[in-house]
């Protein structure tokens, strides 16, 4: 009988069972910019016979661009202090409401019908192996590509559909920071994931930031010290949130998002990233 060529989930690291002791950054919101961004018009308005998001068809880029969401940037000063997370050897920084819940939701039904998802494919240990998530991404330089993991990340269009340039250039004004690159990872649920990695690849600029927007259900984003694998550092990332990792967090740490099979909502992060 010929042998079924296997195909493999890749990222099934760590064991969601221990999930319950959750460590939550508490940070007040601010009701003042929440309340001006929730009062901004949806990008895409559901009309009484489209209320279904996931059946719409995809939208080009043109057609979004058309149609931005309207994305306060980021300035109230509730921005400027965000949660150091407590941390040996890292600098992470949580911002819980970089964008309110209106933006999230338009934002993120926008991103699920871009029609540039993939599922990546690995070879590990000569195998063929699916990633358990979608992936897009998008860059400032459209000829170059973003190595890692055994897979090559180039740019799905030659610019930023325009929703992303607004969260984008959003970022770039609270961060002080440019950033020429953005992967963006689609957690259907709680079986998608990414496995414990640290974003250290050649192509990146050393002690670079990245910073993380996350829009849908909420996950956790585990981190664990690279030579002391009991430090393990939990955050559950809020829909609208901001990560930021900087300097040499990536020699010292590795993070990823386990399966949370509980979770039945999809996710989506907007991963921007500072490419040489
Ligand atoms: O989805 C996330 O929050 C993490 C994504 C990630 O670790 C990556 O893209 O390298």
């Amino acid at each position: 009988m010929a042998k079924r060529k296997r195909i493999i989930d890749v990222e099934e690291t760590i064991d969601s069972s221990s999930m319950n002791q959750r460590q939550k950054p508490r940070i007040a919101m601010n009701s003042t910019l929440d309340k001006f961004l929730a009062s901004n018009r949806p990008f895409r308005e559901t009309t009484k016979d489209k209320q279904d998001d996931h059946k719409m068809a995809a939208v080009t880029s043109d057609q979004m661009d058309k149609n931005p969401p309207h994305l306060q940037q980021a300035s109230a000063s509730h921005l400027r202090s965000p949660h150091k997370l407590s941390m040996t050897d890292a600098e992470v920084f949580y911002y819980s409401s970089f964008l309110s819940p209106t933006s999230c939701t338009s934002l993120y039904s926008t991103l699920t019908s871009l029609p540039y998802w993939q599922r990546p494919t690995f070879k590990i240990f000569g195998r063929q192996a699916h990633a358990a998530r979608l992936t897009c991404s998008f860059s400032s330089h459209p000829s170059k590509e973003y190595r890692y993991s055994g897979t090559i990340a180039g740019a799905d269009a030659p610019t930023y559909p325009l929703p992303i340039k607004q969260v984008k250039d959003s970022l770039e004004l609270l961060l002080h920071e440019k950033f020429n690159f953005v992967l963006l990872n689609w957690y259907r649920d709680g079986n998608d994931s990414i496995g414990e990695h640290a974003d250290d690849e050649r192509g990146l600029i050393p002690n670079g930031s990245i910073a993380c927007v996350s829009v849908g259900a909420e996950r956790t984003l585990v981190f664990r010290k690279k030579n002391e694998k009991s430090q393990v550092k939990k955050v559950i990332l809020e829909a609208g949130s901001l990560i930021v990792m900087k300097g040499e967090t990536q020699k010292f740490w590795k993070h990823g998002i386990p399966k949370e099979r509980k979770v039945l909502g999809g996710r989506i992060s907007l991963t921007f990233r500072q490419l040489e």
